[in-house]
């Protein structure tokens, strides 16, 4: 098949997910042509089967805001003419459904183009949701060719916010094979110089991402356990914050901050728990990466996370902002280290049965080829 995606290229899980889909499919003898304006960070490589295709942006001093939907639905339309795209793919609701249903419209007469439309959350739960673009987002469900959501977690927000039910859930994936422990990485001494227990925690320092529950859960498990530090991975709005509350809690020299890096992989192998403390994630792809490398899983109870990490099996839940209960559990699996490397072991068995790129990759392929097969049957009818 010749696939176009089209992801937001420098942020976000839904970027990571739609970037290594593609490379997946190439892999498995697809085309894929991504569509989007700068180089999806995780596309380190082109070749003969992936290619990137940049949307060109005209400035002009009338627009206050630069039309990039409408740059991007005739970039999507000339690609898919040009390269005879089979379908899009579009991650993110917001605006890349309406720009693919936009351009598949654009070129109907010559070529119709389904477009599929991978849903990953605040574009249903949150963004999609308010008022000012609510009706846009289910216009863009309704027209869609095809529809999946990356947990049943959020089918299920799309059915009640959308009334839109027509989703199929194909859950985000790892490539176990790049997701590991790594026992021998010179890295471990670098981060824990005096054989100290390794904490991480992986964001864009967004607010719903809670980092700061982060150190303060560092700060207690510390008080009771000194050979521990954190390395917090990642860039955002509220690392300042986070640094500084570290400070105040006196924890910032075992607080490493490293910034974003291109291999996460790298610093989870290393590690030995993980914290996510999120408001929301309606999947929690860096749950689980974690788990994946066999890390037990601290997190919050919310969204698709239950779905990713098992309560008392892989990690532990709790609820949103509850830092004692999710340092007890961190101070356990610290004290317990059979407990803690079983932990890890679940978590991977799960990762590797539930999420491997084996396992997934061809729901997405089966799913391609269901939406083809229904315009070709529509055509023929
Ligand atoms: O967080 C966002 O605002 C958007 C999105 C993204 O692009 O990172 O995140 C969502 O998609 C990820 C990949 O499917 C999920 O792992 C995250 O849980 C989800 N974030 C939220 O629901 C807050």
């Amino acid at each position: 098949m010749n696939i176009g995606i089209t992801v937001y290229p420098t942020y976000g899980g839904s970027g990571i997910v739609g970037s290594e889909l593609g490379r997946e499919l190439a892999e498995r003898g697809h085309n894929v042509h991504f569509i989007s304006s700068v180089m999806p960070t995780r596309v380190t490589e082109l070749n003969d089967r992936v290619h990137f295709h940049e949307v060109e942006m005209m400035t002009y001093p009338l627009f206050e805001h630069q039309p990039y939907d409408l740059a991007l639905a005739t970039k999507m339309g000339s690609v898919a003419r040009a390269e005879k795209l089979d379908l899009f793919h579009v991650h993110y609701a917001i605006p890349h459904s309406i720009s693919g249903i936009l351009a598949r419209e654009s070129i109907k007469d010559k070529r119709y183009v389904p477009v599929i439309t991978t849903l990953h959350g605040t574009d249903i739960t949150l963004v999609g949701a308010d008022r000012s673009y609510l009706p846009i987002t289910r216009y863009a469900l309704q027209q869609s060719d095809g529809v999946t959501a990356v947990s049943k977690f959020l089918k299920k927000a799309t059915i009640e916010t959308f009334d839109f039910d027509d989703v199929q859930v194909i859950p985000n994936f790892i490539c176990p094979s790049h997701y590991k422990k790594l026992p021998d990485s010179p890295l471990r001494d670098e981060l824990a110089p005096n054989g100290e227990l390794l904490l991480a925690h992986v964001s864009n320092f967004r607010p719903v991402k809670r980092a700061i529950d982060g150190v303060e859960i560092f700060a207690r498990v510390k008080a009771e356990f000194p050979k521990v530090r954190l390395v917090m991975v990642g860039d955002g709005p509220e690392r300042a914050a986070v640094k500084h509350r570290a400070k105040v809690l006196g924890v910032e020299t075992d607080t490493i901050f490293v910034g974003k890096k291109a291999n996460i992989a790298d610093y989870l192998g290393v590690s030995d728990i993980f914290l996510l403390p999120s408001e929301l994630e309606s999947f929690g792809l860096a749950a689980l990466e974690a788990a994946a490398c066999e890390l037990p899983v601290i997190a919050t109870r919310i969204g698709g996370i239950p779905e990713v990490v098992n309560d008392g099996e892989s990690g532990y839940l709790s609820d949103v902002g509850d830092v004692e209960k999710m340092s007890a559990d961190t101070l356990r699996l610290l004290t317990d280290a059979d407990r803690r490397l079983a932990f890890g072991l679940r978590g991977r068995e799960i990762s590797v049965q539930r999420y491997s790129t084996q396992a997934i990759i061809p729901q997405y392929i089966a799913f391609y080829e269901s939406v083809l097969a229904k315009q070709v049957s529509a055509a023929t009818s």
